[in-house]
């Protein structure tokens, strides 16, 4: 890898201890520039590459075995990057080489999340979230598809979980479109896939146990409710976590492989929270006996007489909600996706759990204890203020990012 114009030095986080070096490039560009001396310690040496630029709102990325690149964009649907370089267009609009004629994309939806099976070296299994006219009125689903073994195109469609809420119409709150959540991830640890859907400016549906939105779901490659799901009585058997408001980042804790849900916050705590199947995030923007909320979504005022916000996490109405592990109180920077740094070549950022902003344009790295509780945080710092929406760690162990201003970086230690 070339080394670019700008070296920055980090400064010195002492909540963690740490403190980096940066090496910025853009791989096309040279010549590389003397490599910035390490500071001494505990230390930890970063190269920060732009691999692709000018995408239109890159949502998602993952990786399969044998390194090729998926990322979706928003409103356009599924591309891969090859190891060579070469990009190629699956699934989704026209110049696609499956072109979807239900897709759309509208506000924050359209074609978001995408995932690889765990299995794919066998059955070369996809699964991408979108929006889909399919549903009436149009909704939000998961589709598998098949990949060629030379990534020219996608066959077997097969739509495994629909009906995911949507927010159909602008209300006072926002535009159609809005808080659809659309990450998917894999659990390594037991195989089942976790989709994650958010509350499209609905009172009632994140604590709605027959719907699918303000929720995440935990099901197989088929799309059938995984066992052990614990979803309460007469609720729909894919709910593995409810009372949510628009999660777009769910990751695996190494060694545990506990789920972590990142949510954005209503103008205060974004949270972090470690899930437990069948649990009540707390979150019910609906309007409580004796308040008024504009279309009952009290999501951005008060759901309650005494006039207070909304809580993220409401502990007097639902004492048994699961915890967060960590919230910014005060603010909502639009937290998005998350994954745990894992490997040695991390070093003292081994099995911290990296957080993307949007709003925020930055990474915080969250420093858990054994029970999932956040015991420090602090940004990963040196990097482009950029608003970033997706985080995977790569077959490679470095940090792969999507920015929603178009571009997607790799991110790596100098151990790696
Ligand atoms: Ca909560």
């Amino acid at each position: 890898m070339k080394r670019g114009a700008s070296t920055v030095m980090m400064t010195i986080l002492a909540i963690f201890l740490t403190a980096a070096v940066v090496h910025c490039s853009r791989d096309r560009n040279g010549p590389a520039s003397p490599a910035a001396k390490a500071l001494p310690g505990n230390e930890i040496e970063l190269t920060h590459t732009v691999l692709m630029t000018g995408l239109k709102n890159p949502w998602d990325l993952a990786f399969t075995p044998d390194g090729a690149m998926l990322f979706t964009e928003k409103c356009r649907g599924l591309s891969v990057r090859l190891a060579d370089g070469t990009a190629r267009r699956l699934f989704g609009t026209n110049g696609s080489a499956v072109v979807a004629d239900d897709f759309f994309c509208q506000g924050q939806s359209g074609m978001c999340g995408v995932a690889v099976d765990p299995d794919f070296a066998d059955n070369r299994f996809l699964y991408v979230y979108m929006a889909s006219r399919l549903d009436k009125p149009a909704g939000n689903r998961v589709v598998r598809l098949v990949v060629d073994e030379g990534y020219r195109t996608v066959t077997d469609r097969r739509d495994i979980v629909t009906g995911i809420s949507f927010k159909n119409s602008a209300t006072l709150w926002g535009r159609a479109g809005a808080h659809s959540g659309g990450r998917l991830r894999f659990n390594p640890d037991n195989g089942f896939l976790h989709i994650t859907t958010g509350d499209n400016h609905e009172g009632p549906l994140p604590q709605d146990l027959s719907r699918l939105g303000g929720k995440v779901l935990r099901v197989d490659r088929h799309g059938r409710a995984a066992p052990g799901n614990n979803t309460p009585s007469g609720g729909d058997q894919r709910i593995f976590t409810y009372g949510h408001r628009n999660v777009q980042g769910i990751a695996f804790r190494p060694g545990s492989g506990q789920s972590f849900a990142c949510e954005h916050g209503p103008g205060h705590s974004d949270e972090v929270t470690p899930l437990v199947a069948g649990g009540n995030g707390g979150w019910d923007p609906q309007p409580i006996a004796g308040v008024s909320c504009a279309g009952k979504y009290c999501g951005y005022t008060s759901n309650k007489p005494d006039g207070t916000p909304t809580s993220m996490t409401d502990l007097a109405r639902f004492p048994d909600a699961m915890r967060p592990s960590w919230d910014n109180k005060g603010e909502s920077e639009g937290m998005g996706d998350c994954v745990f740094l894992s490997g040695e070549h991390w070093q003292a950022w081994d099995g911290r759990l990296a957080v993307a902003f949007l709003r925020g344009s930055r990474i915080d790295l969250l420093q858990l204890n054994p029970a999932g509780k956040t015991v420090a945080a602090g940004p990963m710092a040196g990097l482009p203020s950029e608003r970033i929406r997706s985080l995977v760690q790569g077959p490679d162990g470095a940090l792969y990012v999507a920015t929603d201003g178009g571009e997607i970086w790799r991110i790596a230690t100098s151990r790696k």
